[in-house]
């Protein structure tokens, strides 16, 4: 079995076991059981940028290198933070157009590129993860590198008319066109990408590839997933504050709704707590009955986008609890700080309804972890929109269009409502699909379409990495 070389934009710490984000979670248990190399930035920002550094742990080495503050600026928080993510996320509002951004991405690249070919053998599998690293493919095959190198795109991809917003966006798709497989979330992605090729580009499909130049690259859908054997384990661990606060709500008849989410423009989270609000207004039988615990830990606040998201929801939440609260009742709990997944996993459990409403979203793991949470004989009902990835699999949840907080709060009706025997129904379909396709099955199906012969094996090894190397 060939090595496996992953890179991404941060290198999760292997010896957590609990991490927050969507990547390093799905990603580190795979990875300590086949071993290997993960290769990214350390997180560690220094005024001058500096070489990477190899750490051994169990059998992955961690390789990483520090940023220079500029590059954090120009690339991190720059071009794939506020160019990247909101355009693909659909907010071209949100779209910040500094030419720097873009020079700076490149050349982070380049030397990401540049720091990792030392460390390649010639059958490795490389596997670049995310929007930090498109080009990644394009300067490692400069610098001679023939191994087979993958990319899997966690966000979603953007259709064309909308990618064609920015100045760069065949550049883009090039960089794309030097990995051997593209992996994307869902169906609608691997169409807005083909729908790219074929009418931006006048590429053909032959069987399964788009042939550009002298290679070909398969573009794939590969919807992630969670380990939702161990994450039912987890959830069915309650900590004494989670048990007893259970067993209060328990004795007073109080129900439960639950959202879980990096605090992101991406989430919908105005919107949710405005469903949440309008509930309250349209049920009053409600009040002191149901409460709602949005639980939205910081991320990139360096960014403007973020910062004002924070204000939003924080004068929201004070609204919503200044109209409704009483003195024995908070109708709201908006928790803005990271929880360990040890507490989160039986807070999810203990929910009776799982709010999960992003505006767009790659896939959306919280969906998927919120229904492996679950007790299947009493189970909680998933409100989740039809703009998260998950949606395209889940669809035995009650789908709700994120933007609609109308129709938003008249599904958190329906699902507080909801008798047992159409929970059970609904709560097995979903269980049966959260668990089939898993971090295994995506991680193993993903590397094994990887693995596949191709036409782009006859360019050769790596006979040109070891003569970059000799240098
Ligand atoms: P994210 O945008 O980070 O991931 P998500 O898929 O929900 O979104 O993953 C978040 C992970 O972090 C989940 O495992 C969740 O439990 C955890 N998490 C979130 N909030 C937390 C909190 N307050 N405390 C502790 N843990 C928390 C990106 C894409 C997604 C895609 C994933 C994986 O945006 O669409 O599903 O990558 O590909």
């Amino acid at each position: 079995m060939p090595r496996v070389v992953i890179v991404s934009n941060r290198v999760a710490d292997l010896r957590k076991k609990s991490q927050t984000g969507g990547l390093a979670v799905a990603l580190a248990d795979a990875m300590r059981e086949r071993g290997g190399i993960w290769f990214g930035w350390s997180g560690e920002t220094k005024e001058e940028a500096a070489p990477a550094v190899a750490e051994t742990i169990g059998r992955v080495a961690a390789v990483s290198l520090p940023l220079s503050r500029r590059e954090v600026e120009e690339y991190y928080l720059g071009y794939a933070n506020s160019v990247l993510w909101p355009l693909f996320h659909y907010r071209l509002d949100l779209v910040d157009h500094r030419p720097n951004f873009l020079d700076t991405y490149a050349a982070v690249n380049r030397r990401f590129a540049t720091e990792l070919v030392p460390y390649l053998e010639d059958d490795d599998l490389v596997w670049v993860q995310d929007y930090h690293l498109m080009p990644l493919a394009a300067r490692l095959r400069e610098l001679g590198c023939r191994n087979r190198i993958g990319f899997f795109l966690h966000i979603p991809f953007p259709p064309p008319d909308m990618l064609a917003a920015t100045s760069n966006h065949r550049e883009m798709v090039e960089w794309l066109l030097e990995f051997d497989l593209v992996g994307l979330q869902t169906s609608t992605d691997v169409g807005n990408l083909t729908r790219y090729l074929e009418e931006h580009m006048g590429l053909e499909e032959i069987g399964g590839a788009y042939r550009h130049g002298s290679r070909q690259v398969r573009v794939e859908r590969f919807p992630i997933g969670i380990d939702p054997v161990g994450f039912a384990a987890m959830a069915r661990e309650e900590p004494d504050d989670v048990a007893i606060d259970l067993m209060r709500r328990k004795l007073l008849g109080q129900r439960q709704i639950i959202g879980v989410d990096r605090l992101d423009y991406s989430k919908g989270l105005p919107e949710r707590l405005r469903a949440y609000g309008r509930l309250l207004v349209q049920h009053p039988e409600y009040e002191r009955v149901v409460s709602f615990l949005q639980i939205a830990p910081p991320t990139r606040e360096d960014v403007d986008a973020y910062a004002e998201i924070r204000l939003e929801l924080e004068a929201l939440a004070g609204s919503i609890n200044g109209r409704f609260a009483e003195f024995n009742w908070t109708p709201l709990r908006y928790i803005h700080r990271p929880v360990s997944r040890e507490k989160l996993a039986p807070l999810l459990r203990a929910s009776d309804v799982g709010f999960v409403t992003p505006l767009r979203d790659g896939m959306n793991l919280v969906a998927k972890e919120y229904v492996a949470a679950q007790d299947v004989e009493d189970p909680g009902v998933l409100v989740l929109s039809r703009f998260a990835g998950a949606a395209e699999e889940l669809d035995a949840a009650l789908l709700v269009n994120p933007y609609d907080v109308d129709e938003m709060s008249r599904r958190l009706h329906q699902a507080l409502e909801m008798p047992l025997a159409e929970r059970r129904r609904r709560h097995e379909e979903l269980l049966e699909k959260v668990m089939r396709q898993n971090a295994t099955a995506w991680l193993e199906s993903f590397l094994e379409v990887l693995e596949r012969p191709d036409g782009n094996q006859e360019a050769g090894t790596g006979d040109q990495v070891a003569a970059f190397r000799a240098k």
